[in-house]
């Protein structure tokens, strides 16, 4: 079969001196790092819907990048197409997974019956090259944002045959997710929120939303998934409030509803900092309640402030994302690169140049926080730094074995206890700047 990227060669690893653009700087996916290969620590997976279908419009222009691969758009023909394309794209980088939306897959059609048969032709033909590559899926999910049908959110629509329309399409998604042989399923909120408290009747839509996901989790379990659900977490934009705001929101939610044994996080970059967090605590929160599943790798743009998904170049970011990561034992997901190219970056090349920053970025994140972790200084400063409930009152206080009057006494007793000690933050800035550059 012709190729589509007929001018772009398989993507190597050709070292830090290399000048070529078509070549991993960086990404070495054999070489061992902290006792296993680069490729383990970085399950990359490519992004159906910005890698195959976005071709840049936005709210001032139209596509500037041609996706049409040979074929006319809309048509089974184009999906087709996009199959072809997309598996060349992963094969030539070394990319072994992907993640789709169901509406990315093939052009919908007025009628779910037809959309569903559609579905099923389609994902014939990508399970056939999954199982000619070795290509994997990473997780599926249902676009139950872009339809106007969903303009009230979809577990959180006020209408019921929206919320039955929505259930469809979950129920499909799975489907799919499991002939696939997904790892993951994901719940990224998208219109699950509200615009004014005047029309809204917040419990009730969140219990909508906790109904609907109990009822996905029980149907995935009946037809054999055996992977993690995740929620993506995201504060806003396409709705003013969404209802799974952050990481730490999200857990609650699960909680509150008896979810959080069937799912952990999707954590989005770019989503974690329009929370008004770092990517590295959004990160954090979910590790330490045992809920770090996936990433969405992307970053956005402090001078812009929206949902930039740009590829992500910045190592510092990287490197504690990894840091999390490998702290956390790993992720039972991957890094799923929910990013797109700039609008003025439409060629072919681009889409690979951007794969290979962002690859890049995340190995030399992995080098550089595996550098952090074996030079140990940061950790064992902070280990240090909690030492006072190593012994004494402050072991009786995490024994549980202590009362507020005892303390009290305890204080009485001292008069005025020492500053605490200084945080060293420039200190240990300075060290995290020498692992990065010295
Ligand atoms: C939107 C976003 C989505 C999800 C999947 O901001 O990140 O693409 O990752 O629906
Ligand atoms: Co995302």
């Amino acid at each position: 079969m012709s190729e589509i990227f007929a001018n772009i060669p398989k993507i190597r690893y050709e070292g830090s001196d290399s000048k070529n653009p078509l070549a991993f700087k960086f990404y070495d996916p054999e070489r061992v790092v902290l006792g296993k290969p680069m490729k383990d620590h970085l399950p990359f997976a490519m992004a159906w819907w910005h890698n195959l279908c976005a071709g840049g419009t936005d709210m001032f222009g139209r596509d500037t990048a041609d996706k049409s691969f040979g074929a006319k758009k809309g048509t089974m023909a184009h999906a087709r197409a996009k199959v072809d394309a997309g598996f060349e794209f992963m094969r030539k980088l070394g990319v072994e997974y992907f993640c789709f939306h169901d509406v990315d897959l093939m052009p919908e059609a007025d009628d779910i019956k037809e959309t569903n048969r559609r579905l099923d032709e389609i994902s014939d033909y990508i399970l056939s090259k999954m199982q000619e590559t070795g290509i994997k899926c990473l997780w599926g999910t249902a676009n139950m944002f872009g339809n106007p049908r969903f303009m009230n959110g979809a577990g959180s629509s006020n209408s019921a045959d929206v919320f039955c329309f929505a259930a469809a399409q979950i129920k499909k998604a799975l489907d799919l997710t499991v002939k696939f042989g997904g790892k993951g399923y994901v719940f990224w909120g998208g219109r699950e929120g509200y615009e004014t408290l005047l029309n809204t009747d917040v419990k009730f839509e969140q219990e909508n939303i906790a109904r609907l996901m109990r009822m996905a989790v029980d149907y995935g379990r009946s037809i054999g998934f055996t992977g993690d659900f995740y929620i993506e977490p995201k504060p806003k934009e396409p709705m003013k409030h969404q209802y799974d705001f952050d990481a730490a929101t999200a857990i609650g939610f699960l909680r509150q509803y008896g979810l959080d044994k069937d799912f952990k996080m999707n954590i989005e970059a770019n989503h974690a900092t329009l929370a008004g967090h770092t990517f590295q605590h959004d990160l954090r929160i979910s590790a330490i309640n045992g809920m770090l599943g996936s990433i969405d790798a992307n970053q956005g743009d402090c001078l812009l402030g929206w949902d930039t998904d740009e590829f992500p170049f910045n190592v510092y970011e990287a490197t504690m994302c990894l840091y999390e990561v490998i702290k956390a034992g790993g992720l039972t997901g991957g890094f799923n690169f929910d990013a797109k190219c700039r609008r003025p970056s439409y060629t072919h090349e681009d889409m690979f140049e951007s794969y290979i920053l962002g690859m890049d970025t995340f190995a030399l994140g992995l080098l550089k926080a595996a550098a952090l972790i074996e030079d140990g200084r940061v950790d064992g400063f902070i280990k240090d730094r909690y030492s006072s409930y190593e012994s004494g009152i402050g072991k009786k206080i995490v024994a549980g074995e202590t009362t507020l009057a005892e303390l009290a006494a305890y204080a009485d007793e001292l008069g005025a206890p020492a500053l605490p000690g200084s945080g060293k933050q420039e200190r240990l800035e300075g060290i995290v700047n020498q692992i990065l550059f010295g």
